[in-house]
C-alpha cells in the first residue's frame, strides 16, 4: 500500500517537474471549470454606409448556465440598432426573455436578459441575442461594447470573460480615369474617403488639348466639379485635342500648297507650305506668322496660324508693233515736217513708263516720254526731235512698276536735208532736175520736197537752195 503511495508520489513529482519545465508554454487550468465566454460576433464587422446587418452576442458556457443579462453600447452616430431578438442558446426550453430598451441617441441597449423557465441548464455554445443593425450614412469605426454581463447557473453568477467587438463603416474609393491627354487633381487627395466627403475634381488639359466633359459618376463640363462620396465612385475626364486653322493669304499672283492639306490641324502638326508663283511672278517672302524667303517652309501648328505669301511681278513689259510715220514730204523745217513713233506695250500687271531714246546724228542722245492713247498704244510725235538732217537711231524702253523693263531693238532712221530732194544721200544734178520738173508749179507750203523753201511755189530760189549744196554728201 505504501509502495503504491510512493509510486503515486513519484508520478506527482514527474508531473510537477513537467509543469515547471513547460509552465510558461502550456496554459495551466487550475479550476475545474473555465470561465464562460461572451463575445460580440463577428468581432470586427465591416459594412457600408446604409447597410443593414446582424451582430450576435455569442456565448460559450464554461459550465452549465441558466440565465444571462447584459447591456450593449455603441456609437449612435455610426450605428442604429433596430431590434434585439432572443438567441439560440436556450433553444428547446421555455424561456423568459426581455429584449431590453434601445436608445439610438445615447447608443445603449439596457435591460437585456433571458432565462430558462423552470428546471434546466445548458452548456453548449449558442447566441444570447441577435442585434439587427443599420449602418448610418457615415464612415468610421464604432466599438460595440458589452457591460453588466451576468451569467448564472442554478445558484449563482459564474465567472465570465467578455470580449467587445467593432463595426467599421468602410470608406470609399474615387477612381479617375482619363480619356485623351490631361490630368485630374483631387482635393482632398486621399486613397479612400469617408461617406459624405465632397471631393473637388479639377481637370487640366495637356498642351494642345482641352477638357470637354465628365462621365461616370460625374457629368457635365464644369471644371472644377465636385462629387459627394456616397459609395465607390469612378469618373472619366474627357479631353479633346485642339484643332487649329492655317489661313493663307496671297499678295500678288500665285498659290500656296499645304502638306498635309487639312481644314484643321491637331496641336503640334508641322505643315510644309510651298509658294507657287503664277507665270510672270516670283515668290519673294513670307509674312504673317512666317518670315524670310525660304521656300518651301514649315510652320508648327500650336495655335491658329495666318501666313501671307508675297509674290512679285518679275515679267517685263512686252513691246510690239513699233511703227514710224512721218510727214509727207519729209522736211527738216519743223513748221512743215514731223515724225511719229508708236508701239504697243503690254504688261502682266501695269505699264508704268515708256521712253523713246533717240540717238542724234551728233552722237548725243535724249529720252522722251511716249504717251498713251489707250489700248496699250504709246506714241511720240515730234516736229523738232528730228529737225537736224542726218542718221538717227531710236529704241523704246518700257518699264512696269516692279523694276522690270525691256528695251526694243534699235531702229535706224535717216532724216535727209531738204536739198537732197531725191533722198539718195548726196546733192547732184538729179536733185536740180527734179526741182526743174516742177518749175512754176504751186501748192500748199512745202507740199512736195521740190518746194525746198516751203513757200508754196517752185521757183529759181528752190533751185538755188539745192545748187548751194551741189556735190555735198551727207549720207554716211
Ligand atoms: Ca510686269
Ligand atoms: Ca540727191
Ligand atoms: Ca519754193
Amino acid at each position: 500500500m505504501k509502495k503504491e503511495v510512493g509510486k503515486r508520489y513519484s508520478l506527482f513529482l514527474t508531473l510537477l517537474s513537467l509543469l515547471v519545465l513547460f509552465g510558461g508554454l502550456i496554459p495551466l487550468y487550475v479550476d475545474a471549470t473555465s470561465p464562460t465566454v461572451v463575445v460580440i460576433s463577428p468581432a470586427s464587422k465591416i459594412v457600408s454606409a446604409g447597410q443593414t446587418f446582424t451582430l450576435t452576442v455569442a456565448c460559450t458556457p464554461g459550465q452549465s448556465m441558466k440565465s444571462y443579462e447584459l447591456r450593449v453600447s455603441f456609437n449612435p452616430t455610426l450605428l442604429q440598432i433596430n431590434a434585439v431578438t432572443e438567441g439560440t442558446i436556450f433553444q428547446g426550453y421555455t424561456t423568459f426573455f426581455n429584449s431590453g430598451t434601445i436608445d439610438n441617441t445615447a447608443g445603449t441597449i439596457v435591460n437585456i436578459y433571458g432565462l430558462i423557465l423552470g428546471a434546466g441548464t445548458v452548456s453548449s455554445p449558442g447566441t444570447l441575442v441577435s442585434l439587427s443593425c443599420s449602418a448610418r450614412l457615415a464612415s468610421g469605426t464604432s466599438a460595440v461594447g458589452l457591460s453588466n454581463v451576468g451569467i448564472t447557473n442554478d445558484t449563482s453568477y459564474v465567472s465570465t470573460t467578455v470580449t467587445n467587438g467593432t463595426v467599421t463603416l468602410r470608406e470609399f474609393t474615387l477612381s479617375v480615369s482619363l480619356d485623351g491627354s490631361g490630368s485630374v487633381a483631387k482635393s482632398p487627395n486621399q486613397a479612400t474617403y469617408a461617406y459624405g466627403t465632397v471631393v473637388q475634381l479639377t481637370a487640366s488639359a495637356s498642351a494642345g488639348w482641352w477638357f470637354s466633359s465628365w462621365t461616370g459618376n460625374a457629368t457635365g463640363s464644369s471644371n472644377p466639379t465636385s462629387i459627394t462620396i456616397t459609395g465607390n465612385k469612378s469618373v472619366v475626364a474627357h479631353f479633346t485635342q485642339s484643332q487649329y486653322t492655317l489661313t493663307v493669304t496671297i499678295d500678288g499672283s500665285g498659290s500656296v500648297t499645304k502638306n498635309p492639306n487639312q481644314a484643321t490641324y491637331a496641336y503640334g502638326t508641322v505643315v510644309t507650305v510651298t509658294a507657287v508663283p503664277s507665270s510672270g511672278w516670283g515668290f519673294s517672302s513670307w509674312g504673317g506668322d512666317l518670315s524670310g524667303s525660304q521656300n518651301p517652309k514649315t510652320i508648327t501648328m500650336n495655335a491658329n496660324r495666318s501666313v501671307i505669301a508675297h509674290f512679285s511681278d518679275i515679267a517685263a513689259p512686252q513691246i510690239s508693233g513699233v511703227t514710224r510715220t512721218s510727214s509727207d514730204p519729209l522736211d527738216t523745217d519743223s513748221s512743215f515736217g514731223w515724225v511719229n513713233v508708236s508701239c504697243t506695250v503690254t504688261d502682266n500687271v501695269a505699264v508704268s513708263q515708256v521712253l523713246l531714246r533717240i540717238h542724234n546724228p551728233s552722237g548725243s542722245w535724249n529720252n522722251v516720254t511716249m504717251v498713251t492713247r489707250g489700248g496699250g498704244v504709246y506714241y511720240y510725235r515730234s516736229s523738232t526731235a528730228f529737225a537736224t538732217a542726218g542718221n538717227y537711231t531710236y529704241s523704246i524702253r518700257a518699264s512696269d512698276g516692279n523694276s522690270n523693263s525691256i528695251t526694243s531693238s534699235t531702229v535706224a532712221f535717216s532724216m535727209p536735208p531738204n536739198w537732197d530732194v531725191n533722198n539718195d544721200g548726196r546733192c547732184s544734178i538729179m536733185d536740180l532736175v527734179l526741182v526743174s520738173n516742177h518749175y512754176g508749179q504751186s501748192g500748199s507750203h512745202g507740199w512736195i520736197r521740190e518746194d525746198v523753201d516751203n513757200n508754196g511755189v517752185i521757183t529759181v530760189l528752190d533751185l538755188s537752195l539745192v545748187s548751194n549744196h551741189y556735190g555735198q554728201v551727207w549720207w554716211v
